[in-house]
């Protein structure tokens, strides 16, 4: 018995003492293996009387029983102890950039849409989206567009099948649907900005038959071309990330605005590029005008009391001028060489405190 209680306590001290799971199994062995201290005095049980073997075969399972317990317990103990380890040392911050951002780039024209949307919500402009397939109300009649009018005809417009209707929908040929939508569903003031694909069956060096436009919208009850003028100058700054802007607002023409103008930014035209801002030279950026009284009228608004302006702009273009890149046709054939060349880092968010563009 004496000698059990010493065995006793040498093991379980050396239970206390391990530090590795691989320790422990060496331990559990050396006690309970075949050829361990226990199991030895389990064979020896055989020889005693029964009295001695009752008492002695009692106290040895009571041990047995102890070490098992004793070793389960150390036993979680370590394995609890190796997962925090390793948990601490995988340890991850999720609040870091994926892996593949540092490699990937930021698209010119993503960039563009980025820099344009912090500029008009800074200036209170909501950002409104709206469907790529539309119907004919929304694309053309309600924007003053008669049915003999050219931008209908086929080559223009890519038509989906006739529906079971006889109607034919189509791809959105401008962003306009979207601010119909908007004028039908809201009540004003209204002051949002819809950019997004637009779709011409076009092709060649400055166009592509899928291309970014970016409108803008207003309407209020005394909405005049001043506003229109200041909002659009103030963007035009903004936008080049220039103090001075030589501009012109040139009379010209679209069914759905009345009075109509486009602004063209001055410029200068080098064998390193165009530099917009000053110059002799004129650069058409954007068309805009006063909302035409039939189109307020298409979307339930009374023009003797609601008047607004709207302008309508290309994103590509945009992203051409501003980032020098000189063929269109480039923005779209996803060329790795050519977005690690032009494309931007998925960390340099364009703010207009930070700047838009570094
Ligand atoms: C251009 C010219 C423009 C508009 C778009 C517009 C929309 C509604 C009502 C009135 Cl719902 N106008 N949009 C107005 C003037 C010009 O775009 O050259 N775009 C690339």
């Amino acid at each position: 018995m004496q000698n059990l209680d010493k065995l006793k306590a040498e093991i379980l001290s050396e239970i206390a003492a391990a530090k590795t799971p691989d320790a422990l199994e060496t331990l559990r062995i050396s006690a309970l293996g075949k050829k361990g201290h226990i199991t030895a005095l389990m064979k020896e049980l055989g020889a005693l009387g029964p009295e001695q073997k009752k008492t002695f075969g009692a106290a040895l399972n009571q041990l047995k029983g102890e070490v098992n317990a004793r070793l389960q317990e150390k036993k979680n103990a370590l394995e609890t102890k190796a997962l925090n380890a390793q948990l601490e040392q995988d340890h991850l911050d999720v609040t870091l950039p994926p892996e593949p951002a540092s490699e990937g780039r930021i698209h010119p024209v993503t960039q563009v849409l980025e820099e344009l949307m912090e500029i008009f919500t800074a200036m209170d402009f909501k950002i409104a989206e709206g469907p790529h397939i539309e119907d004919d109300f929304h694309n053309f009649t309600a924007l003053n567009i008669p049915p003999e009018h050219p931008a209908r005809q086929m080559h223009d417009t890519f038509y989906l099948k006739p529906g079971t209707d006889g109607a034919r929908k189509l791809l959105r040929t401008h962003t306009s649907p979207v601010q119909i939508r908007t004028m039908l569903s809201e009540k004003p003031p209204i002051r949002i900005i819809a950019p997004g694909r637009t779709f011409r069956s076009d092709s060649d060096a400055t166009h592509t038959p899928m291309f970014h436009q970016l409108e803008g919208l207003v309407v209020d009850e005394f909405t005049t071309m001043g506003h229109l003028k200041g909002t659009i100058e103030a963007f035009v700054k903004a936008f080049f990330e220039v103090d001075d802007v030589k501009m012109r607002f040139r009379p010209s023409y679209f069914p759905f605005t009345e009075p109509s103008a486009e602004v063209d930014v001055g410029c200068e035209r080098s064998k390193a590029g165009i530099k917009i801002g000053t110059g002799k030279e004129w650069m058409e950026i954007l068309g805009c005008g006063m909302i035409h009284p039939k189109v307020l009228e298409y979307c339930n608004l009374d023009p003797k009391k609601y008047q607004g302006f709207a302008f309508g702009c290309g994103i590509d273009r945009l992203a051409m001028l501003k980032y020098g890149t000189p063929d269109l046709r480039a923005f779209f054939d996803s060329d790795l060489r050519w977005l690690r060349h032009y494309g931007f880092r998925a960390l340099d968010i364009p703010t207009l405190a930070g700047g838009l563009s570094r």
